[in-house]
């Protein structure tokens, strides 16, 4: 195998070529599908053309009509070369590939008996020859033919013009996509599919047809999908005023898929899990997350496909971007203050992780080996905070004028960061010279905070850009910072609130006039992606917990009173460490609050994740971790046992998403706590739960007890839905996350039982990732269990590049281990790094951890 090669962004040329028009035929067939294409190309540089082609069988190649002969031709694993060519000229090629034997879920595949595409990022290049780069975008012609019983659905990307029988039990159908796009974005699915079909009218009154396409027996489970994509085409008409412009929009579900969905134009594939959900089936968080995915790939329509990337090192153009519109999109529906505070907790305990280990990479990234592993939290979730900033710093009215702007310079074209930067700066007259070092230097920033108050009534806060390197020219530069403030005073009457761009390494802010010490509410709304170095007096936490406007600060504080609290238990020397009564009365007053909304009281009463706290610490000691929150609940319980059964009782009746969040926030305290009151209300929950909120979380917290009926629940769960390909997932993600002396045990049982697919991504995510990030069980001493997880990875690895370098994320703390386990999952890594087999996907995330 040769070396893989390693890409950079600065190295980046334009194209030789470009390409007018391509029309593409496919002969669908299980293990022989022949696909032919005919290529309009135009030279634009005086340069050899180099096709790309990976896995693909070459029958024939003509050139203007005139066959090519072998000669007049260089094939290599990865590229087809003709040296010559005339300015103008058409290429028609004919390849053979096996979509069968594809078990990558890149290229053409099949699923489930459904044949499909994923293109992005680089597989349209497993299924013809082509110049197979964001940058090249050219008008689309499909034809597909195949058995018409098998495969009564035939689609593609466009509107369909034809349809017909062939005979001999083929049948034929013919799409044309008008919008010129990127290979990327090209789908094709064909199946027997039933579908639920709606329609929405759009702003200038133009008729959609809609189509939600899955298996048989599974229509009833899209309806949720279909007003998720109606709610997001209004909105985005709504807040941005962009209209959809195909007369149709699919979306398919897909059992097999590497990813959550996929923004072809006009034919998105969607994993099952974010689309199929009624309530017996789909959890409130199902709900939620397909209502945001179905939401995301739409907005992709325009911000992705109507304008995309010029490089894949341009990746945050399209998804930073879109994830915040997915995010704004999200905090409209539902509670915008439960939104922010939801995402923030994912990035931090992934954008945040990310960042602080081997990993960590800018949002615009300078090199890669594998394009694959651009699709990561900080491309994503880094990428979204950095348009935030944006928008904080214009206002949400400057900031749709930027927008604008940039969809009336760029429609039709593929950009750069930079592009859409200028764009959103020209109406807002910004310099952003210092601020798009967020998307240059990687790191999370930290910002020190110091606090004075005078006895003449000034107020000065100091902040220091901890991490700014002023000798440093590279990637230490200060960044511009909006901190959104506010001041309030010990009876929680608001003082003043505004905005402040931090830019200097240390500035100081001065309020005057003041009667006494205010409390400072800062970084509100987390207006920056960035880590506060500040150790906040108890009485301003109380303060803030209690009075706070900004409700994303309100919990803020909590959470940090409780991580600073986890931190103490954590690096006590104690052998059993007491947590702080305050901390516990604090936690009590919100118990016992009656004007806090159920999902906020829900959020304010969750304890850290463990890969935050893990952020926390020189070294992981993954006990300590669970040891310190199971005190904490146990105090709590201790203190207001009988309010948090009263709380569960009262929430139990009724019938919301905040009552049954609260209700199982409670419910896991109690069970963490090992209250027997608790286990009962779990065992109850379980056999009369209604819904599949309510039956998960009673079955996940069972798992705290060691008992004979939490056992029978889990396997009655397992009977009731191993032949479901999502809810069985669900399954494999309890036994994975369990934190018991038998997890380990349990999953590797767990990849023998009938259901389980070692070809499936979303089976293999569940229970062999999820296994990854239960810290607890995961990082254990006295077992075995990096040698098993590393066997695993390797096997997926042969035949999926991709889900192989997901799990090998799992090794990005390996700094932090201790020794005897550090030098274990080091020789483990070694070991995979020594097979010249690794994908380069896998490899390039190893190979920075070892
Ligand atoms: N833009 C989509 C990316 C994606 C993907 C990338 C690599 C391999 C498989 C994939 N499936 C989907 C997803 C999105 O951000 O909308
Ligand atoms: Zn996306």
């Amino acid at each position: 195998m040769t070396a893989p090669v390693r890409q950079f962004l600065k190295d980046y040329q334009s194209p030789a070529f470009q390409i007018d028009s391509v029309q593409l035929y496919f002969k669908l067939h299980e293990t022989e599908t022949r696909v032919k294409s005919l290529i309009q190309f135009k030279k634009l540089k005086n340069e050899d053309l180099v096709l790309q082609g990976e896995n693909i069988k070459l029958i024939s190649i003509s050139l203007n009509d005139h066959k090519l002969s072998e000669s007049e031709y260089q094939l290599t694993d990865e590229t087809l070369t003709i040296s010559k060519t005339p300015d103008q000229f058409h290429l028609q090629i004919e390849v053979e590939i096996n979509p069968e034997a594809n078990k990558s879920c890149e290229g053409l595949y099949l699923s489930q008996k459904i044949f499909c595409t994923q293109c992005e990022a680089e597989s349209f290049r497993k299924i013809t020859y082509f110049l197979d780069r964001p940058d090249v975008m050219t008008k689309y012609t499909v034809e597909i033919e195949a058995d018409e019983k098998k495969y009564p659905v035939l689609l593609s990307n466009g509107d369909c013009v034809e349809k017909k029988s062939l005979g001999k039990g083929l049948h034929y159908a013919k799409w044309i996509d008008p919008f010129k796009k990127p290979s990327y974005l090209f789908a094709l699915v064909a199946g027997d599919l039933g579908v639920v079909q709606d329609t929405f009218t759009t702003m200038s009154g133009k008729k959609v047809d809609l189509y939600v396409y899955a298996s048989h027996g599974k229509q009833d489970r899209c309806h949720f999908a279909m007003e998720s994509l109606k709610k997001s085409m209004k909105w985005d008409e709504q807040r941005f005023g962009l209209e959809y412009d195909l007369n149709q929009y699919m979306i398919v579900s897909i059992d097999d898929f590497n990813m959550g969905a996929m923004e072809n134009k006009g034919l998105n594939v969607f994993n099952s899990r974010l689309v199929l959900a009624d309530e017996k089936t789909a959890t409130d968080d199902d709900f939620h997350a397909i209502e945001s995915v179905v939401g995301h790939e739409y907005f992709h329509n325009w911000t992705g496909n109507r304008v995309t990337c010029r490089n894949w090192f341009e990746l945050s153009l399209k998804e930073g971007l879109t994830v915040f519109r997915d995010q704004e999109f999200s905090a409209d529906m539902n509670s915008a203050s439960v939104q922010r505070i939801s995402d923030v907790d994912s990035l931090r305990s992934r954008q945040f992780a990310e960042d602080s280990g081997p990993n960590s990479h800018p949002v615009r990234p300078e090199s890669c080996l594998a394009v694959d592993n651009f699709y990561t939290a900080t491309i994503y979730e880094k990428g979204a905070e950095v348009i935030r900033m944006l928008q904080t710093i214009v206002g949400k009215e400057g900031f749709r004028k930027g927008m604008d702007e940039y969809f009336k310079r760029h429609d039709g074209q593929a950009v750069t960061i930079e592009d859409f930067a200028a764009a959103i700066a020209a109406p807002n007259n910004l310099e952003l010279t210092q601020f798009k070092r967020w998307y240059s230097q990687p790191g999370t920033p930290i910002v020190a905070v110091t606090e004075k108050f005078s006895e003449a009534g000034t107020y000065s806060v100091t902040l220091t850009q901890e991490n700014a390197d002023l000798e440093n020219q590279k990637n230490n530069q200060p960044f511009l910072i909006p901190l959104k403030y506010g001041l309030i005073d010990s009876t929680g009457k608001e003082l003043q609130a505004g905005l402040h761009l931090l830019k200097e390494k240390t500035e100081t802010l001065e309020f005057k006039n003041l009667k006494s010490k205010p409390t400072l509410s800062l970084n509100r709304s987390f207006s920056a992606p960035i880590k506060l170095k500040w150790s906040v007096p108890h009485e301003d936490s109380l303060n803030l917990i209690k009075f706070d406007t900004d409700e994303f600060n309100r919990r803020e504080a909590c959470q940090k009173m409780v991580m600073d609290e986890c931190l103490r238990l954590i690096n006590s020397t104690d052998s059993n460490p007491t947590p702080k009564p305050e901390v516990i009365e604090a936690l009590s007053y919100l118990v016992h609050d009656e004007n806090l909304d159920p999902e906020f009281k829900a959020l304010i009463l969750g304890l850290p994740f463990d890969s935050v706290l893990a952020q926390e610490v020189q070294i992981l000691n993954p006990k300590a971790i669970h040891a310190a929150k199971v005190s904490i609940r146990q105090k709590l319980v201790e203190k207001c046992e009988s309010k948090l059964i009263e709380i569960y009782k009262t929430q139990n009746q009724i019938s919301s998403r905040g009552s049954r969040s609260l209700k199982n926030v409670i419910l896991s305290i109690l069970c963490i706590a090992q209250n027997k009151t608790g286990y009962q209300l779990a065992l109850d929950q379980y056999q009369n739960a209604k819904n599949m909120t309510d039956s998960l979380s009673a079955l996940q917290f069972l798992n705290f007890f060691d008992t004979e009926d939490a056992a029978k629940a889990n396997l009655d769960f397992y009977n009731k839905w191993k032949s479901d390909s999502v809810v069985f997932n669900k399954w494999l993600g309890i036994q994975a996350n369990a934190k018991t002396e038998k997890t380990f045990e349990n999953v590797k049982k767990a990849m023998t039982v009938e259901g389980y697919d070692f070809n499936s991504p979303n089976n293999n995510y569940s229970l062999i990732y999820g296994f990854a990030n239960n810290l607890l069980s995961f990082h254990d001493e006295n077992q075995a269990t990096y040698a098993w997880y590393c066997e695993q990875l390797q096997k997926i690895d042969e035949r999926n590049g991709q889900v192989a370098a997901r799990l090998a994320t799992a090794f990005n703390l390996v700094q932090k281990l201790p020794a005897g386990l550090k030098a274990k999952a080091q020789t483990e890594i070694q070991k995979l790094l020594a097979n010249d087999k690794l994908s380069k996907n896998a490899r390039e995330i190893l190979e920075k951890c070892r």
